[in-house]
């Protein structure tokens, strides 16, 4: 199903047209009324830029612009206009700050709306939304979305997972949101206290605001018997609702006509062609609060504009396989948690919750994970373990070309998250 069917499978020439247009406007206003804009485009004329290509012109805005502009600095429109504050939690140094106008919220809704609809959300159905709410947009994201489209939004948040499976039981939500960690956690939960999923209504989720791995969406199908859709965003972008998996689960149709997205050399932020792996830049052109010019979102995926079967015109991303800066260079071997995780999940006899411990001793790096065993791997002998531990570990060798130490630890022993799961401790950086 297609929300927004003009906007969605327009010709992409047509929405080029319509691109460049909101551009040129865009920047024409950044430059006017945000003293960081009018410095960094001075030598910038906005009718120059006549197509997309010609982005590659304009300089890149960073996560330090919007931490050296905190808080409000970068918005874009007065403070009497400004009606909603988000913040992302900033794991180091400065939160950055993002500012929406009442236009900024109708947007996002409109967004969020394309993304419910797109994993055959309708009027009727019942979201179970456990993204928290708070100063973290996939919450408030996902709700005001959900009542656009006219579906029922159970605003449960994070949290108290044995009365969330309560809820899903006796409140029969059709729809789920929440991370593909809290997820499988609830699917965990459930199975504990004799949920049968395959007998609940549920049968869709919108997972994301995390890396994940197709591994990981084939577990979570399994269990929860729904199908597992991606969705992504950022705070700085809008929040929630930047793309999203239609029914076919091939990519995610970037909400294009709002968020003009480049994938880019990492290292010399040259623009890479279509299935070129590379870091994520998108250009918000329709955004009042906080229009972003090139921001680089540090997220690693390729794009693809061929056609999709349903029909969406729009350029479409795969997943998330890392950011560039959870790449770990462990001994010189660069490792995304996310190639681990591929690896963990081709093993029944453990479960997908890993943490990763990196350490240096002397001067070299050790690596090791922590996997937990499933309860069903039902075994007294010391032998067995240890020899799953090395099948899992030369399997990590052959994708990684590196060995990690294995470490099998007892059903249930490592922290669930709530939110976005912790995979990895960096004991180097300490
Ligand atoms: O995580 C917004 C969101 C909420 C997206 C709910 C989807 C669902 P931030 O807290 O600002 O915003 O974190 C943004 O999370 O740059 C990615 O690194 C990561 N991320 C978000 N969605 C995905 C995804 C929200 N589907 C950062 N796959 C982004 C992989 C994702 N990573």
């Amino acid at each position: 199903m297609i929300w927004d069917v003009r906007n969605e499978c327009m010709s992409r020439e047509e929405r080029h047209a319509i691109q460049v247009k909101r551009l040129q406007a865009m920047l024409g206003r950044v430059k006017a009324v945000v003293p960081f804009y009018h410095g960094q485009l001075h030598a910038v004329d906005p009718h120059d830029i006549r197509s997309l290509g010609d982005l590659a012109e304009l300089p890149f805005t960073l996560k330090d612009d919007l931490r050296d502009n905190y808080p409000f600095g970068m918005f874009a429109v007065p403070m009497e206009d400004v009606v909603r504050i988000h913040s992302s939690s900033g794991t180091t140094g400065k939160p950055t700050v993002v500012g929406y106008a009442a236009a900024d919220i109708r947007l996002w809704a409109e967004c969020i709306a394309r993304t419910l609809c797109g994993g055959g959300g309708t009027p009727g159905d019942i979201l179970h939304n456990a993204y928290g709410y708070g100063l973290f947009t996939g919450g408030l994201g996902l709700h005001h979305g959900c009542e656009l489209l006219g579906a029922a939004v159970i605003p449960v948040s994070g949290g108290n997972t044995k009365r969330q499976v309560t809820i899903l039981q006796d409140f029969g939500p059709t729809l789920l949101s929440c991370t593909p960690s809290y997820a499988l956690h609830l699917a965990e939960a459930g199975e504990e206290m004799g949920v049968d999923f395959a007998a609940l209504p549920l049968r869709a989720a919108f997972l994301g605001a995390e890396p994940w791995t197709e591994a990981m969406r084939t577990e979570i199908q399994r269990r929860m018997h729904v199908r597992a859709h991606n969705i992504y965003g950022l705070s700085e972008v809008i929040g929630p609702g930047v793309s999203f998996e239609c029914e076919h689960q091939d990519g995610a149709h970037v909400n294009e006509d709002h968020f003009i997205p480049e994938v880019i050399d990492p290292d010399t932020g040259a623009v890479l062609p279509d299935g070129q792996s590379g870091e994520l830049v998108f250009t918000c052109v329709t955004k009042q609060c906080l229009p972003l010019v090139r921001y680089r979102t540090r997220d690693i995926c390729s794009l693809t504009r061929e056609p999709c079967a349903c029909g969406r015109t729009t350029a479409r991303m795969s997943l998330v396989t890392g950011r560039t800066d959870d790449m770990l260079i462990i001994r010189g071997v660069n490792v995304y948690p996310s190639q681990i995780e591929e690896v963990l999940l081709r093993f029944s006899e453990v479960e997908p919750h890993y943490l990763i411990q990196v350490d240096r001793k002397g001067t070299l790096d050790e690596a090791s994970v922590q996997v937990e065993l499933s309860s069903g791997f039902a075994t007294d002998t010391v032998g067995e373990v240890e020899a799953l531990s090395r099948r899992i570990s030369a399997e990590i060798a052959a994708v990684l070309g590196l060995g990690l130490q294995v470490q099998l630890m007892e059903p249930k022993s490592i922290a669930r998250s709530e939110g976005k799961a912790q995979r990895v401790v960096d004991n180097r950086k300490l």
